[in-house]
């Protein structure tokens, strides 16, 4: 049956792979992505999906009530998945009030729109942040779905409080909502900040690459088309009220992904450089994803050894893309973040 999905924050790295993900699995599926392009956000990610009459393209903020409004009231959403947030960790400790801003009030008023126009569905992506961390000496503990919300930054913070409106809204408004909380992603257009791609292109720039603290911390990472398939599920087939962990039950140092890739692009370690650690920084993330493959039949299907080898060649195939990103607004940001380190 022909839908119409509005996909918030449509212009970032997960957004936009679940936009290609929907208009080749959907093709008779409207896509309407509403993205108001941060720093984080880039139309030129979008160039293809632009292309199909399928695909709309809203430059809208979250919080715009009016402007939601009127966009939703023209294209009648059957769901709105809400990608759009701030999601940078490190930019959270520098000016936690932007992430309040659009992850807790941009989430609210996308929820009010769709309680006042009467949207059937409206899904949250949210984030394995939400759990806080776990001990490196206690490889037996995982994040369930029942496991206590405990923050670590303003980041998780923000994003915790918005699923916890979500869950408020489901309980006192029936509100039709899931939410999904995903372990980290990487895979095609991942911003240069983040860790995967920051160390992909300072290697192939001979440039140094900055561990935070021993590089021991532990992240659980997920190629970023199987989180794709995961939320096409629970959009489909998720009970209302739920939430859904997604991981793929893959832990990694950082420093073990690190040398990895130097030796995929056959660089030498010595370009390594240990840093001062990040603030609060969260030691261990280990997602248990059972309830969405017992319940809903969801399991990765990309291995980590061939996903990292895949995105690398990505970034060796797509220099215009990062270059013109890294060439902007994040030479301020990497000057401010790195430049004394
Ligand atoms: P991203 O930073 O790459 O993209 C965010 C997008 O949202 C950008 O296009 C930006 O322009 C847009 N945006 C920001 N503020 C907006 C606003 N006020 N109005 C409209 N658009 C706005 O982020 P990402 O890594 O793709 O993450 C997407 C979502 O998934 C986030 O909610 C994040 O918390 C969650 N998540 C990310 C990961 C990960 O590993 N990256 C893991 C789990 C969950
Ligand atoms: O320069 C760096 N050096 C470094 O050692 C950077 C940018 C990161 N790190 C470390 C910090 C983390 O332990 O690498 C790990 C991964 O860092 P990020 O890529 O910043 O991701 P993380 O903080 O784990 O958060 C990500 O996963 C959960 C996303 O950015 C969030 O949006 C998502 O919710």
């Amino acid at each position: 049956m022909k839908k119409t999905i509005v996909v918030t924050g449509g212009a970032g790295f997960i957004g936009s792979n679940f936009v290609y993900h929907m208009l080749k699995k959907y093709p008779d599926y409207r896509i309407v992505c509403v993205d108001c392009l941060t720093y984080a956000g880039n139309l030129s990610t979008l160039k293809k999906a632009l292309e199909n009459p399928n695909f709309r393209f809203s430059k809208t903020n979250i919080c715009d009530r009016k402007a939601i409004k009127e966009l939703f009231e023209e294209e009648k959403p059957d769901i709105v998945v809400n990608f759009a947030a701030e999601s940078h960790v490190d930019r959270s400790i520098e000016t936690p009030e932007l992430f309040l801003q659009t992850n807790v009030l941009g989430t609210e008023t996308l929820m009010d729109v769709c309680r006042e126009l009467n949207i059937p569905r409206y899904h949250q992506v949210s984030t394995d942040e939400v759990y806080g961390d776990l001990p490196l000496d206690r490889p037996d503990l995982f994040f369930t779905e029942k496991t206590p919300l405990h923050t670590s930054s303003p980041y998780s913070a923000s994003k915790a409080g918005a699923d916890l409106l979500v869950m408020a809204y489901v309980r006192t408004y029936k509100f039709p909502a899931t939410i999904s909380r995903c372990s980290n992603n990487y895979g095609p257009y991942h911003f240069p900040e983040k860790l995967i791609p920051l160390m992909i292109i300072n290697a192939l720039n001979d440039k140094p690459l900055p561990v935070y603290g021993d590089g021991k911390n532990v992240r659980d990472w997920l190629y970023v088309e199987d989180h794709c398939k995961a939320i096409d599920l629970i959009i489909h087939e998720g009970e209302i009220g739920e939430v859904y962990n997604v991981g793929g039950h893959n832990e990694m140092a950082n420093i073990d992904i690190v040398k990895l890739i130097l030796k995929e692009l056959g660089k030498s370690e010595d370009l390594i450089t240990f840093v001062e650690d990040r603030k609060g920084h969260d030691r261990r993330y280990a997602i248990d994803p059972t309830k969405i493959h017992t319940q809903l039949g969801w399991l990765p299907e990309t291995k980590f050894e061939n996903g990292i080898v895949k995105t690398i060649k990505w970034y060796l195939d797509h220099k215009d893309w990062w270059e013109e990103i890294i060439s902007g607004e994040y030479q301020n940001y990497y000057e401010k973040m790195y430049g004394d380190k």
